[in-house]
């Protein structure tokens, strides 16, 4: 079993503390990803991966410091250095490893979701190993990411983003760093 604690990221743009916590439960071949979050952007759809380095390197969270441009806003690409890229998403497919796709959870009126899908582990390991070499998730070396504020939320143009995908669908709202515990 594996836990992230999901901590605010980007409050003063969302002015929401939003928080959250991901599972991932490990039995024989079947990883169950349960995600769970609160006080976010309501009414919308938001983004949610793990993200990690290729290399396997330690992953961590974002800090203020990770502000480079200061604009006072922590974008996904200024997260890069601390968290690495986009790597497993949590939508309805998460073994297709895409990453523009339209089933990520979406929060409700009240701002909270609750996300769970079961997987095959043989299957997610190969995908994972295609498309970034590892043999292995390394679970523990890896943090989770929810993004997204409400599309009509003004944003600075230095707030960068993936290729064409709007800032507001990739700016992180949350982030956890993912710990092995017992089970
Ligand atoms: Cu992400």
């Amino acid at each position: 079993m594996y836990v992230a604690t999901l901590h605010p990221l980007n409050t003063k743009v969302t002015g929401l503390e939003t928080t959250g916590e991901a599972r991932f439960s490990i039995n024989g071949d079947t990883l169950t990803i349960d995600v769970s979050a609160e006080k976010l952007p309501p009414d919308m759809m938001h983004l949610q991966h793990f993200h990690g380095f290729k290399d396997n390197g330690d992953a961590t969270c974002p800090t203020e410091t990770a502000d480079v441009n200061h604009d006072g806003i922590i974008d996904l690409i200024e997260t890069e250095p601390t968290s690495g890229t986009t790597m497993v998403p949590f939508h309805d497919d998460p073994v297709s490893m895409e990453i523009v796709r339209d089933t990520y959870p979406k929060a409700s009126a009240d701002g909270t979701f609750q996300y769970k899908k079961t997987v095959s582990l043989k299957d997610l390991d190969a995908a994972f190993a295609k498309a970034f070499g590892n043999k292995d998730l390394d679970l523990d070396r890896r943090v989770v990411f929810i993004h997204g504020i409400l599309a009509s939320t003004e944003l600075p143009a230095s707030a960068a983003s993936l290729g064409t995908i709007p800032a507001q669908v990739t700016l992180p709202i949350a982030c956890g760093e993912i710990k092995r515990v017992q089970q």
